[in-house]
């Protein structure tokens, strides 16, 4: 952990030299410094300085020296030639300095041109100091909260402002975490740079307070954004051999990304016949199957499609026609392949004759059962009739 923030602030550092550097006439410096910002020393610590200057001119000597927060000139050292090209200084910060940010510079000066090339770099000296941990985690549950098996997630990139100045870029390592050791004390604003695909579930900007001593953890949490596409099938529930129908199959992004490609497959039922499709639905003859492509479907967006076919008019027997078409579809996140079928239609076909005289002899049991029941209610009366006249 140590040594990859080293390398990070290392990183930064060459970064900030590049920047800074001010190569007038060919001639360039690199100047380090460590600590590097936001670390800082206490009065009393040292900070260690080293520069390269690569030049093409005739070196007169070179100037190292250090401002303070109000920019005055507190130390200065200069090299003759032919020292001071490459070299490294220790600085100790004086007892009772203030805090702040301090800025130390390497001048080349050339027999040709004078000063030639200027470089600086800042420094943090703060008395009071703390640590700072980021951990940015995978927020698979989308609460907001780190719960057990949510695993921190590696190379993200992480912005941090402090009260000294920044932002600095940091990124977590693979256990998603980075740790800034000595910092000054004071808030801190955290930016966390969310992959695409992802979605911050603890807000972009996290504030933080770093306390003398003592080390605060900040926890961000990301959330992998949802791909789905929603398949659903309808059609006719009864039909008539030869008769022609319509299956409508809706696609729908129920998700919270683009999906680029749809691929809708409908294999369809043995006992019908292919007439015409929506949409640009292909037809393959062998396989009795209609394919369709659907490009960009917008979060939320659907489509519907149409599938027109003909019942064989052969059939003699009532029949149950099932159709199920299937969606399959590219989640632009991970790049993997994935499927939805659809629901299943079931179409009954009623063929003539059977089912008709089914109904037939259905019809007559009302009358019959009816007419039991009248008669059953006349014997009554007639009986009670006939009872009360006895008495
Ligand atoms: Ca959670």
């Amino acid at each position: 952990m140590k040594k990859l923030i080293a390398l990070i602030l290392l990183s930064l550092t060459l970064i900030v030299n590049f920047n800074q550097a001010i190569p007038e006439q060919g001639a360039s410096i690199l100047l380090l410094r460590n600590p590097a910002p936001p670390q800082s020393v206490q009065p009393g610590e040292q900070v260690h300085f080293e520069w390269n200057i690569i030049a093409s001119s005739t070196e007169d000597y070179v100037r190292f020296f250090i401002e303070n927060p109000d920019g005055d000139d507190i130390f200065e050292q200069q090299y003759p030639a032919p020292e001071g090209m490459s070299e490294s200084i220790d600085y100790t910060v004086p007892a009772g300095s203030p805090d702040g940010v301090y800025w130390a510079g390497v001048e080349y000066y050339s027999i040709e041109s004078g000063l030639e090339a200027i470089a600086m770099v800042s420094f943090y000296v703060s008395t009071l100091r703390g640590d700072l941990q980021i951990v940015v985690f995978n927020d698979t549950n989308s609460n907001g909260i780190r719960d057990p098996g949510e695993n921190g997630m590696p190379d993200i990139i992480v912005r941090v402002d402090g009260p000294l100045g920044g932002p600095v870029t940091l990124s977590t390592d693979s256990d998603g975490a980075c740790l800034l050791t000595d910092i000054p004390v004071g808030t801190y604003n955290i930016e966390v740079e969310c992959p695409a695909g992802y979605i911050n579930t603890t807000g972009t900007m996290v504030e933080a307070d770093v306390i003398q001593d003592s080390l605060t953890t900040v926890e961000v949490g990301l959330r992998r954004m949802k791909s789905q596409i929603e398949a659903s099938k309808t059609g006719p529930s009864t039909a008539d051999p030869g008769e022609i129908i319509t299956y409508m199959i809706r696609i729908e992004n129920t998700g919270e990304v683009e999906i680029p490609s749809t691929t809708v497959v409908d294999p369809l039922p043995e006992q019908v016949e292919y007439l015409s499709s929506s949409y640009g639905g292909i037809y393959i003859i062998g396989d009795n199957t209609v394919t369709w492509n659907i490009t960009a479907l917008p979060p939320g967006a659907s489509i519907t499609i149409e599938v027109q076919v003909k019942i064989n008019p052969d059939l003699s027997t009532p029949t149950t026609i099932i159709n199920q078409a299937s969606a399959h579809w590219e989640d632009p996140i991970e790049g993997q392949i994935e499927d939805s079928q659809t629901n299943e239609v079931t179409t009954e076909v009623n063929v003539g004759g059977g089912g008709g005289g089914g109904g037939g002899g259905g019809g007559m049991q009302v009358p019959e059962f009816n007419l039991t029941v009248m008669i059953a209610t006349a014997i009554m009366i007639l009986l009670l009739t006939k009872k009360f006249r006895r008495i």
